[in-house]
Order: C-alpha cells, then structure tokens, then sequence
C-alpha cells in the first residue's frame, strides 16, 4: 500500500459494503466492528508474552483479570465481554466453552449467533510463533425466543460473515461478508484497522501443500498415497516438485495459502477411528471454509463440501482439505476411490 494511498478503514468498508451491495445490515456490521475491536485487545494481550506475565507477577491485575489465566482463556472472556451488551446478538459459542453462552438478561437480545475459537494455535504462544481469533457469524432462527445449542446447528452455507486474526509480524484480520475476502492491517499507531488487500484470490493450482507429517503412519491408505506422490516431486507422477510448511496454527497457515496458494489438510486418521479428525466444524473448518470460498478456493472433508455439513453437535469435529481448487478437487478423488 503506497504512503500517500486512501486509506480505507473497516468502517468506511463495511458502509460501502451496505451502500453498494447491501450485503452487511447495520447490526451485522456492528457486530464485526465490535469483534474487530475485540482481536485488537487480543492483539494486545498476546503482544506482551512474557512482560504480561512479569507486569502480573508484581501484584497488579493485568487489564482483563488475573494474569495468570491462560492466554486462550482470556481470550475467550475478551470476546464475551465485547459482544454481550451491544444488542447484535441472542447467544454465542465457544471451543473454549462446553455450552452456548446466552445474553445475559440485562442486555437485550439481537439477531445473531457468533461462535469462535478464541486464540487458534495458542501452543505457539510460548514460541512466539503466529497464533489467530477465528470467528463465524450465523442468523438466529425465526421465532426462536431462548436461544439453545440447536439454533447454532446450521450447515456453513448458512453463515452471513466469517473471519479470522492473525497475531503475527502484522496483526491482520480477514472478513468475509459473502461478497469476496478482503484484508485489514492494524495500524497500531492510530489503533484502526485498514484495508490492504482488496478482493483476495487463491491460486487455483499449487506446489505448496500443509499437513503435520509426523501423523504419516496414522493416515488412511488413500491419503498415505497422495502425500507420497506429492513427495516424489517432478519424478513422480504429479510432474512437479511440491513445498511443504506446516504452522501448527490453523490461521497461520491458511492466510498463506490465501495470499500464495496451497493446499491444507487435517485428515482423519487411524488414530482415533470413530473421530472424523482433529478440527472442529463449528468455529474453525466452517468459517475457514466460508473465506476459502469466497475467495476462489474449495474446502471439502475428503468426501463432500464441508459448507454443505449438516451438524450434529456443538464441537463435533471434521476432515479438512481446503485451498488451491484443482488440488483440493485431486485429493477429492483419492478419497473417492479409498
Ligand atoms: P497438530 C491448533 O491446535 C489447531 O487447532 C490448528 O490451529 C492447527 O492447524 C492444528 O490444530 C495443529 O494440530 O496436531 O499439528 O498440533
């Protein structure tokens, strides 16, 4: 983005967005506004690591409470602090929370479901590697009065917004509003988050797959089969050589197959045979799936689209293969013929 570029703020974003496409009401976008204020503060607490943890020792609370408090559970009480009183919304979920949160009762209700993994990857915390919010915002049903774990139960196709933070070099979030994905920075100087990636695209092939390799013995035979023909390279049957780069921070990895392409995987594996894989479908598979999309690429569980799952339970867990399109549509066919 050049110095003396306009700079649009997620503000200036969201109105237009309403004004030209009509695709963010003005609760939605509220509620986005409120959430990216949220990964702000997240942004903050992540960025003290160690002196959070010394400004904690010396007796003082921190900003949000004992400093000892894991940095995914704090996380998760700045996300329900933010968003309980604003009126956007009538429940929320968390991976961090076995239930649904409700509104509290002195807060009226809104319209909307909001669900999120509060801090992705937090094992990276301690190594000062990339960690990230990921968050997905559902209509609540019709009629419904008490919002209970059932009204969250909508397939992905049904969200209205997704989006997810990355805690990195950069602090940036990445929004969805089904009108294409766009990318905001943090000018942490003014405290604004301004658009630098207009319209995100994924390449639509690839030389860059994602996996944790030290599963390999675990993998289905159908999946042992691809990962090694990706890693005969030119040789082999693929007639390339392939990359590979594996975060262990879904947000981490997925904004560098939205910038630059690839393919990421968590595969179910013989580990744990009843469990469909590690992901959950709720709050990270489905939003991620959402942004993939919608911004060229193909998200599926090895065997169907994941936005098209129906689910079953609030923290279920799924299959994932998502990015570059025509690799996601390869591996798909490895599944089929399992
Ligand atoms: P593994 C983080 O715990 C996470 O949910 C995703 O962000 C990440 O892609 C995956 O799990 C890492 O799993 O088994 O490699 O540690």
């Amino acid at each position: 983005m050049t110095a003396n570029a306009k700079r649009i703020s997620l503000t200036q974003y969201l109105v237009e967005e309403q004004r030209l496409h009509n695709t963010v009401p003005g609760e939605l976008r509220l509620l986005i506004e409120v959430v990216a204020r949220a990964c702000k503060t997240i942004s903050h607490a992540v960025g003290k690591g160690a002196l959070g943890e010394v400004l904690g020792s010396a007796g003082i609370e921190n900003v949000q409470g004992e400093v000892q408090k894991k940095l995914d559970v704090l996380s998760n009480e700045i996300l329900l602090e933010a968003n309980e009183w604003g009126g956007h919304l009538a429940a929320m979920a968390s991976e961090e929370m076995e239930t649904i949160h409700p509104i509290p009762n002195r807060y009226p209700m809104g319209e909307y479901l909001l669900l999120f993994d509060p801090l992705d990857g937090s094992s990276n915390i301690d190594v000062n590697v990339s960690i990230g919010t990921i968050f997905s915002v559902l209509k609540a049903p019709e009629g419904m009065v008490t919002p209970t774990e059932e009204d969250f139960l909508q397939p992905g196709a049904k969200q209205v917004a997704a989006g997810y933070a990355v805690y990195g070099p950069q602090t940036v979030l990445v929004l969805t509003t089904g009108d294409g994905v766009n990318c905001f920075t943090l000018d942490r100087e003014m405290g604004s988050w301004v658009l630098t990636q207009r319209n995100m695209q994924i390449p639509v092939d690839t030389k860059e797959y994602a996996i944790n390799a030290s599963n390999a013995r675990h993998w289905y035979p159908p999946v042992q089969r691809y990962i090694n023909e990706l890693q005969q390279g030119k040789t082999g049957p693929r007639g390339k050589d392939f990359n590979m780069r594996w975060i262990a921070s879904m947000v981490a990895d997925v904004h560098r197959i939205l910038n630059r392409g690839g393919i990421f995987m968590y595969p179910a594996d013989a580990r744990e045979p009843n469990k469909p894989g590690k992901l959950r479908l709720m709050y990270e598979a489905n939003p991620m799936s959402f942004i993939v999309e919608q911004a060229g690429g193909a998200a599926t569980n090895g065997t169907q689209r994941i936005l098209d799952i129906q689910p079953e339970s609030l923290h279920q867990r799924v299959a994932v293969f998502l990015g570059s399109k025509n690799e996601v549509e390869h591996v798909t066919g490895y599944h089929r013929d399992a």
